[in-house]
């Protein structure tokens, strides 16, 4: 007898990537041999380990979750449901380092790899978790001849207004990062996009290995095997960052994380952090990251970006603002501009140009995921509040931090 065991509900093997969040699987038998449904354990192989990936299960939508799972699974064939979600604290440091194994009494009948695939930290990933995303980011700004363009086309002075100084600053920088991420993963799926904890020192990412290190005219030099040395961008090639800070510290003035994270518990008191530190951070620097018009050139715009949303992440955990039927999980004080409403779509993804919005919309909808469905390929602004599937298990964006609990 063997099984099969499928994660988020799909055969594919670009769906077997889990978060913090349940993960809807399913197990089945292949080979029926016998009369009576047999009942299966699920445990992942080498429990007692301390670091790399783990997961943990419960068998219904609700439930506290347990390091192993017994479920009876039919005789005839009929697929079993049962969630997994990353143990938090132990993500995966690489593709596949999970490892589920499904036993009938000691004999092993079936087995899935996946991959525990949360946004970590940028100033500790290991060296290869580095490297992978250093090249898949590469690969995608294909030295300016790749998909990167829209990216960098979709953060301009013209659609500044469709993401910037109103209520969906936040939502609108979550889609564009979840689309980015996205793109990354078709290239090399075991990365996710690390972010640059700016309110701490960090002298990992300032480093010639990684975001480089900027010469007195602000050219940013690479180690002869770093990718980003061929980055380009607008036609031009290299990037300009000018830090205003010694980079094996924090930049001085930065609210820290401590202090955004109070600033209240109504969104429109948070979404101050729009200034201080986001603005902060930005222009920390001089060069093309400390202007909104020309910031997206610059790829350490994204580990910046990762780290507002990450805040906003924690925000919203500690102050239970996932629901957008709550007044105080958004700003709906009126007069919101478009593109800054709950219900409203968000450029460019709608592909809406002229009146309101930008005369063009580059990049086309929002990249799907193997691995959940939502937001869409035109998400709303409501789309980005509920990312853990809190309030709807169907709206899980299939990304988590690695501080930040379901
Ligand atoms: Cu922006």
């Amino acid at each position: 007898m063997n099984v099969d065991l499928q994660i988020n509900n799909s055969a594919s093997p670009a769906a077997k990537f889990v978060s913090w969040s349940p993960a809807p699987c399913r197990i089945r038998i292949t080979d029926p041999s016998g009369a009576s449904s047999p009942t299966v354990n699920l445990q992942i192989s080498g429990i007692s380990s301390t670091s790399g990936g783990a997961v943990v299960f419960r068998s219904g939508a609700t439930g506290s979750f347990s390091n192993s799972l017994t479920i009876a699974v039919p005789i005839d064939g009929t697929s079993v449901p049962f969630f997994a979600a990353g143990r938090f604290g132990r993500p995966s440091v690489s593709n596949g380092d999970v490892k589920i194994e499904a036993r009938l009494g000691t004999k092993l009948v079936g087995s899935a790899h996946l991959m525990v695939r949360i946004r970590k930290n940028a100033n500790t990933l290991t060296a290869a978790e580095r490297d992978r995303f250093v090249s898949a980011f590469a690969q995608l700004n294909n030295q300016g001849l790749g998909r990167f363009a829209d990216f960098r086309s979709m953060h301009t002075n013209v659609s500044s207004p469709q993401a910037h100084g109103a209520p969906g600053f936040l939502p609108w920088h979550r889609a564009y990062l979840l689309d980015l991420e996205r793109e990354l993963q078709a290239i090399d799926p075991s990365v996710a996009l690390p972010y640059w904890r700016f309110d701490r020192p960090a002298p990992n990412i300032f480093n010639r290995d990684f975001f480089g290190v900027s010469d007195s005219l602000g050219t940013v030099q690479f180690s002869a095997t770093n990718p980003l040395q061929f980055w380009k961008t607008d036609g031009v090639q290299g990037i300009n960052r000018r830090p205003f800070f010694a980079t094996s510290v924090a930049p001085p003035g930065l609210r820290t994380e401590t202090q955004t994270l109070a600033l209240g518990t109504q969104y429109a008191a948070f979404r101050t952090m729009e200034g201080n530190p986001h603005g902060t951070a930005h222009t920390s620097f001089g060069g093309s990251i400390s202007s909104i018009g020309t910031a997206a050139k610059d790829p350490l715009f994204f580990l910046l970006h990762c780290n507002v949303d990450r805040l906003w992440a924690k925000w919203q955990k500690r102050n239970a603002r996932f629901d957008a039927a709550i007044g105080a999980s958004f700003d709906n004080s009126g007069g919101n501009p478009i593109g800054h409403n709950l219900p409203d779509t968000m450029w460019p993804w709608n592909g809406i140009t002229g009146g309101q919005r930008p005369p063009t919309a580059p990049g086309g909808t929002l990249a799907p995921s193997p691995c959940v469905g939502a937001p869409g390929l035109q998400p709303r602004v409501r789309d980005m509040l509920d990312y853990q599937g809190a309030i709807g298990a169907g709206s899980r964006l299939g990304f988590d931090y690695d501080d930040v609990q379901i």
